[in-house]
């Protein structure tokens, strides 16, 4: 019949997607890694500038742990296990660690 719509573009389907879940790239304290060091890491894998990785290494020194980034998990694990080798090799005991954001 003329005028008649389609059923489809009328009553759409919600799509199947879902907002992927987020993770907080944490740091850990320690007592041996020197400050440089950790302000070194946090400009260099987290992007931050000095002033603003200043304030978040000092916040780990004196909460134990802090937030570096939140990222979806592929992107987590990368980063933590790129600081974790690099600290690593540097003869360094600084860790991060993931941790669900949702
Ligand atoms: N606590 C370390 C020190 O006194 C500094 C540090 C800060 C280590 C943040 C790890 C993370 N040298």
């Amino acid at each position: 019949q003329p005028g008649r719509h389609d059923d489809l573009s009328v009553a759409p389907e919600k799509p199947a997607l879902k907002r992927p879940s987020q993770y907080k790239v944490m740091l850990l304290n320690d007592d041996y890694t020197p400050m440089d060091f950790v302000v070194d890491v946090l400009t260099t894998f987290f992007g931050m500038n000095e002033e603003k990785a200043t304030q978040v290494m000092l916040l780990v020194h004196t909460q134990g742990k802090a937030v570096c980034g939140v990222y979806t998990r592929d992107i987590a694990e990368t980063k933590a296990a790129q600081v974790n080798q690099y600290s690593s090799e540097c003869d360094h005991p600084l860790l991060c660690e993931i941790e669900c954001a949702d």
